[in-house]
């Protein structure tokens, strides 16, 4: 009998080395940009965090032309059976996806590409232990969605499409799995009742960026910023560990986007 792998267990990560143009990225309030170096810091700590979580990182090139291409979550989706090439919602970050499609190819014998013309960013898709949970939002429709629900059904993940609260990027800008049966998200979404049985910890009153933190193995990565989500977290037993995040805010990030992650058994 073949062992259940945790869904908070990984040993494989994908990430891109932030471009220049990251100054340009998108955003949806324009609180200046970041500075390219400030980026690059926090993202070498980032890696540097997951190699000590205990999994082998590999960094692409730079993608000049795609300012937001340091984010690889949003174009593809990857999991132990195999990945799906996605189809980004923001046009400008658009071919990013055919980009990652021949990384993905060197990865995994088994690569699906989105069917049809809808829009699917792996932002808006929360992986829980019984199922893939995909949020409509801005940057994925119900046609996106609904072709992804049949990649998914041919990995043998089922799914489930639910909504992404007004105003928020991704579905995941507002949650993150904590354990098999914790997630950490944000008042607004959690008071949709989209989390049924899952035991939700919600993150404090003024904080709700640090919803979008990331669970590697042991521990969970948390933007530094968020002093009373960190200290809600270690009371509860986690081993946190706090990352800055304040460049890569500034163009709407928290700690998941800039990495594809699975166990490749
Ligand atoms: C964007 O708007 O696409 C980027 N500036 C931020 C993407 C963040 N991605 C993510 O949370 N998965």
């Amino acid at each position: 009998m073949t062992q259940k792998i945790p869904v908070t267990r990984f040993n494989s990560i994908l990430a891109r080395t932030p471009s220049r143009s990251i100054t340009a990225g998108l955003r949806a309030v324009d609180m200046g940009d970041p500075s390219y170096e400030g980026v690059i810091a926090e993202h070498r700590a980032y890696v540097t965090a997951l190699e000590a979580a205990g999994c082998t990182v590999t960094v692409l090139p730079a993608l000049e032309d795609f300012p937001d291409s340091v984010f690889v979550e949003d174009p593809a989706l990857v999991f132990t059976e195999g990945a799906i090439v996605l189809r980004p919602g923001a046009p400008t970050r658009r071919h990013e996806a055919g980009f990652m499609a021949p990384v993905l190819a060197e990865h995994f014998e088994m690569v699906l590409h989105l069917p049809g013309t809808g829009f699917a960013d792996g932002g808006d898709i929360l992986r829980t232990a019984d199922k893939v949970m995909i949020g409509l939002s801005a940057r994925t429709n119900a046609e996106g969605a609904e072709a992804l629900q049949g990649c998914l059904k041919a990995l043998g993940h089922a799914s489930e499409i639910v909504t992404t609260p007004k105003g928020v990027l991704h579905f995941k800008s507002d949650c993150s799995l904590l354990a098999e049966d914790t997630v950490l998200s944000t008042a607004r979404l959690a008071a949709s009742g989209v989390f049924g049985d899952l035991r939700t910890l919600l993150v404090p009153e003024g904080e709700e960026e640090a919803a979008n933190a990331l669970r590697v193995n042991d521990v969970v990565l948390v933007g530094a910023d968020f002093p009373r989500t960190i200290e809600m977290l270690m009371q509860a037993g986690y081993a946190v560990v706090p990352l800055a995040t304040q460049e890569i805010r500034k163009v709407d990030a928290g700690l998941s986007c800039m990495s594809l992650r699975w166990f490749a058994a």
